[in-house]
């Protein structure tokens, strides 16, 4: 039996805790008042540990098979104390339950019959998924049209290879000129329905890394202001005091639906106070791992810090942005070369700021507007090696043997069940399943 945390670490108003494995929900009743008795059901009850309330929870139980694992599984949704997730947690542990692996439910799931390798690969990459129209292709191919058309490619391979194997077991049951016919007609076809699919996925670039975006500039220059304007909620402490900004902080945001980390940092200058440059230090250390810099200044004193940009040696974008221009008795611009003029708080130029951004950091979605699927790269592989081994056994029914044939056409099976994850090797799974979330 395992358990996990399935909702991130830390505070929050629900947290849930999902169980798997033969029994589970017996056990976990233990603590709960009321037993869950019917499947999918919600039911709202209190967790109890050596007679005292730990929270009242609400739990679901999904009985064997009919849940994500195929085993009997129980969901606690608790409140998101990490007092109480931890006490729930070592009444679990007391009680012969192991914290799941990362992506040990999916694994199970898999293990069960109840998803095909690439349908778990597939919630994977919906989790991680890094733009709004990639996550929306990923759902909308979940369990049906893509699982239809490769389990029927599978069908149309083992007409063919059915047909030609009799043939070989039953000597007097040689091809004929027809049957060769119709056997090359039908691999045609298949050949036709695999092109097309192959031309309608997607492949997602599972090494493209979200783009980092550091905010630099003097202090007070209003770095974090811009920070939270550009992350949509107050992330970071503002305030009139220079150097308020000292570690630095990152946060993930959607920028038109392609996500893009922010950093933001302390102000650069030259300080004796120790704690502030050291987060000067840390900046060194992201600039390297950063594809563009905003440098901010502000209009009261435009200074752009260019003697430590060069120190960052940094070779990638730099925005030049001049802020607070709402302040109107400043003593003018001068000839600072700039690319943007904002006002993080009137929010003038701001719009501008991040269309620009935008379009520098090639921030569009790469998605194809025809594509139906999403698939990985291990999958277009695997339909490139089907491919071949198909056009091998089309010409095989012109010249070579019948058994070479049906060789050809047994290959081009694997090559589809390595992607439904019927054939796989250990190391495979290892991989793949390490990848998950811990509670996926
Ligand atoms: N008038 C005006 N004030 C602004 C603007 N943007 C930020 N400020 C103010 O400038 C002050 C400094 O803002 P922060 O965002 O904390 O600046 P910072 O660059 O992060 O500062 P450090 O973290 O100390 O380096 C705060 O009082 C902000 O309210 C702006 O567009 N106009
Ligand atoms: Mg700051």
């Amino acid at each position: 039996m395992i358990y996990a945390l399935s909702t991130p670490p830390g505070v929050s108003a629900i947290a849930l805790i999902r169980l798997s494995g033969g029994g589970c929900i017996d056990v976990a009743s233990r603590f709960l008042e009321k037993k869950p008795l019917k499947n999918n059901q919600a039911l709202v009850t209190n967790f109890v540990a050596s007679g005292s309330v730990v929270d009242r929870v609400v739990v679901v139980a999904f009985f064997a098979p009919r849940s994500f694992t195929g085993e009997d599984m129980l969901e606690i949704s608790c409140h998101g104390s990490p007092l109480v997730i931890s006490k729930i947690f070592s009444v679990l542990d007391g009680a012969g339950f192991v914290e799941a692996l990362p992506g040990e439910f999916s694994e199970r799931a898999f293990i069960n019959g109840k998803l095909a390798l690439n349908e778990v690969e597939s919630i994977a990459d919906l989790i991680h998924s890094s733009s709004a129209e990639e996550a929306g292709l990923i759902a909308r191919s979940f369990g049906g049209s893509l699982q239809k058309s490769l389990y029927s490619m599978g069908e149309q391979i083992d007409a063919l290879r059915y047909r030609i194997e009799a043939s070989i077991d039953f000597a007097d049951e040689d091809l004929g000129a027809d049957d060769l016919l119709l056997l090359r007609s039908g691999i045609e076809s298949l050949l036709v329905d695999v092109r097309a699919f192959v031309g309608s996925c997607h492949v997602i670039n599972s090494k493209r890394k979200e783009k980092r975006v550091l905010l630099l500039g003097p202090p007070n220059s209003g770095k974090s202001s811009l920070f939270n304007r550009l992350v949509g909620f107050n992330r970071a402490i503002v305030s009139e005091k220079p150097g308020t900004t000292r570690d630095l902080l990152e946060q993930t945001a959607l920028i038109d639906g392609v996500s893009v980390e922010f950093l933001d940092s302390a102000g650069i200058r030259t300080s004796d106070d120790e704690i502030e440059m050291l987060g000067v230090e840390m900046i060194k250390d992201f600039a390297a791992t950063a594809d563009a810099i905003i440098l901010l200044a502000s209009v009261e004193n435009i200074v752009f810090p260019e003697s430590t940009l060069k120190d960052l040696s940094f070779g990638g974008l730099v925005i030049r942005v001049i802020n607070k221009i709402d302040i109107k008795d400043f003593g003018g611009l001068g000839n600072v070369k700039h690319d943007y003029l904002i006002s993080v708080k009137s929010g003038e130029g701001v719009a501008d700021l991040i269309r620009g951004l935008k379009q520098s950091l090639g921030l569009s979605s790469s998605i194809d507007k025809d594509v139906s699927f999403s698939i990985r790269e291990r999958h277009m592989s695997s339909l490139k090696d089907m491919l071949g081994s198909l056009d091998r056994a089309l010409e095989n029914c012109v010249e070579g043997s019948e058994e070479i044939l049906a060789e050809n056409l047994r290959i081009a099976r694997s090559s589809l069940d390595f992607i439904l994850g019927k054939k796989y090797t250990d190391d495979l799974l290892g991989d793949i399943f390490s990848n998950f979330c811990v509670g996926k």
